[in-house]
Parts: C-alpha cells; sequence; structure tokens
C-alpha cells in the first residue's frame, strides 16, 4: 500500500516523461501521444447490457506506409503492457488465418484462432500492411470477427452447432494510413513534426536512451492507473450537463450525443492518467480542449482528401 501511495506522488513525474517518450515515438506529436496514453490505461469496467464500458479503442490514422514506423510503434507498446500481440492486416493474413476459435469435433478438441487472447492483452492491428485487392468471404468473417470484438469487446467461439460467447478485455490500437475496415472509439490523425532522414537510427537511439528503471516505471504507471476506481459528482455531472446544452446552442450539428459520450470517456482517461478518481472542472476543461484539437486535424484531413483527384 505504501509503495502505491508512494507511486502516487510521482505519478505526475512519471506521466510526463511518458509523454515525452511517446511524444518522441510518435515522431513528436505530443497531440497522438495524450491519445495513445489514454488508450494504454484504458480498461472494460463494466458492462451496460451487452455495451462494454470503459474501452477505448484508438484508430491512429496517417501512419506512414511502406516505413518500419509502425515496427517501431508497436516494440514501443509491447515494451509497456504485459502481454501485447501484433497482427498484420494484409489481404493475406485476412483471407487465411482463422481469427475465431472453432470446436473440431472429429478430433474432439477446440482449434485455436488469432483472437483467443489472454485478457487484458493490447492487440496492436497494422493496417499500413493492407494492400489493393480482395477479401474473400472468409476474409469478410474473419473482419466481421474483429469488429465484434473491438465493439462489443467478446469473440463467439465457433461450435458449428451454435456460437459460445466469451466476453474479453482487450485494449485494440489501429495503426492506419488511411481508410480503415475497422470501428473505433476514437481516431487521431498522426501529425509527423520531425522530417527523419534516418527512422531505424532515430528510433534505434530513442529506445536506447530508456534505461530499464524508467521502463520499469512506466509499466507500473499503466497497470496501477488502469485499475483505479472513478466516479462523477452530482456537482460535476450538471455542470458538464450545462456546457452541452451551452456548446449546442449556436450550432446543435456541432455537438453530438455521441460526441458527449465520447468526451465524457476522454475525461474519465485524462483523469485516471493523472492519478484522479473523479472529474474536475479542471480535467473537463483539458478534456475538452483535447477533442477540439484532435477534431480540427480531422476536419483539416478531409479537405485534404477532398481534394484529391
Ligand atoms: C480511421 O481513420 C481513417 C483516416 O481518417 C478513416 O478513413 C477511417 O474511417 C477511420 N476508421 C474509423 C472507423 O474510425
Ligand atoms: C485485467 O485488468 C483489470 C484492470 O486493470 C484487472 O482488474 C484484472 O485483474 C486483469 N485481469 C487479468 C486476468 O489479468
Ligand atoms: C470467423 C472466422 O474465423 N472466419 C474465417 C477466417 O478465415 C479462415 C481461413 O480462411 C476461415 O477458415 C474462417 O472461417
Amino acid at each position: 500500500m505504501t509503495v502505491t501511495s508512494g507511486f502516487l506522488g510521482e505519478l505526475a513525474g512519471v506521466r510526463a516523461e511518458l509523454m515525452d517518450y511517446l511524444t518522441h515515438v510518435l515522431l513528436g506529436d505530443a497531440l497522438a501521444a495524450e491519445y495513445v496514453i489514454l488508450h494504454l490505461i484504458s480498461s472494460v469496467y463494466a458492462r451496460r447490457d451487452v455495451l462494454p464500458l470503459g474501452k477505448f479503442t484508438l484508430n491512429l490514422s496517417g501512419c506512414p506506409q511502406n516505413s518500419a514506423f509502425t515496427d517501431h510503434l508497436y516494440r514501443a507498446v509491447q515494451q509497456l503492457v504485459p502481454s501485447s500481440f501484433r497482427l498484420c492486416m494484409s489481404l493475406h493474413n485476412m483471407n487465411s488465418l482463422r481469427f475465431v476459435p472453432r470446436k473440431d469435433y472429429t478430433a474432439n478438441r477446440l482449434v485455436s484462432g488469432i483472437l483467443q487472447l489472454a485478457q487484458n492483452t493490447s492487440l496492436f492491428l497494422d493496417e499500413t500492411k493492407l494492400e489493393q485487392g480482395q477479401l474473400d468471404s472468409a476474409g469478410v468473417r474473419n473482419i466481421t470477427a474483429l469488429g465484434n470484438l473491438i465493439s462489443w469487446q467478446k469473440v463467439d467461439y465457433d461450435f458449428s452447432f451454435h456460437q459460445m460467447e466469451f466476453p474479453c478485455n482487450i485494449n485494440v490500437l489501429i495503426a492506419s494510413e488511411g481508410r480503415s475496415l475497422l470501428p473505433s472509439d476514437c481516431q487521431v490523425h498522426l501529425q509527423p513534426k520531425l522530417a527523419l532522414p534516418n527512422l531505424e537510427e532515430y528510433m534505434n537511439a530513442l529506445h536506447a536512451a530508456v534505461s530499464p528503471s524508467t521502463l520499469n516505471k512506466f509499466r507500473i504507471y499503466v497497470s496501477l492507473v488502469r485499475t483505479l476506481d472513478y466516479s462523477i459528482t452530482e456537482d460535476i455531472t450538471k455542470e458538464v450537463e450545462e456546457d452541452f446544452v451551452e456548446m449546442r446552442k449556436d450550432d446543435p450539428q456541432s455537438m453530438s450525443a455521441e460526441d458527449l459520450h465520447r468526451m465524457l470517456v476522454i475525461a474519465r482517461l485524462l483523469s485516471l492518467s493523472m492519478g484522479q478518481t473523479t472529474l474536475s472542472r479542471d480535467q473537463w476543461m483539458k478534456a475538452k480542449h483535447l477533442e477540439v484539437l484532435r477534431m480540427s486535424r480531422t476536419e483539416q484531413q478531409k479537405s485534404v482528401n477532398g481534394n484529391e483527384p
């Protein structure tokens, strides 16, 4: 207990160091680093009917294609969490790998599938490896299974005559270049701030510069804040509601109920990332600010893509 309370005192400092490290891994993009931290500390903490609460699937779009960038990003994630799995979403993989475990009645055993992952595994989906071509019907079923994992945090094991549903708690990080085949809770478009002559050298130097004891602090930080309980007071709920009405006053289109829901998820994760177990006015404002920055990027991106021939 003393270890934990001692660590809580250090938490802000560790978070700042982790921010700095991830910003470097993300080629100087601090906003993307913020969202990756929120993603890493997310966890399904309850289910309301079938809806899992607490998950935060992140679509990191704008990742350079034909580059080792995603290899290095995965390497960083892998070092921060207890278990992780990387799936390259090539057409070949999606058409030929078995995603969902299936009961083989002849051999009388369960044939394993990719999505049979241990609880709390971080799943890294690399869509930058997606080439032009056709998904066959098995591939489409596989993508559907992946979509179900992301949206409902469950895998339906295939017992031929029936399916058995296995709830899971898997953080999914999608690295995409442009279009994505999968649903997500939030999309942040990467804006590299560095022009890199040599990615390999830069990343190797970066990984080498982080000491094992620093990495260990990062790991403790991520696992610890993931388990914190969170609640929101009536006063702040009221303030958030008033704020929502205010934001929609001038332009109701600018903010949907879904946007509000996402902002509350972000405010929750942001508070937890600071070791705060209840929402403060300050964190609510910060969450709103992050979202404004993120959405303005998405808008920019839309207009860039819209201008393409
Ligand atoms: C992921 O980001 C890309 C790039 O903006 C976008 O085209 C795609 O629809 C996104 N996927 C989802 C469902 O968020
Ligand atoms: C998964 O993570 C949650 C939250 O961090 C934790 O409460 C739970 O014990 C973990 N489960 C396993 C099997 O590690
Ligand atoms: C849900 C599922 O696993 N669907 C298919 C994924 O692809 C393999 C290999 O082609 C098929 O056997 C599965 O039926």
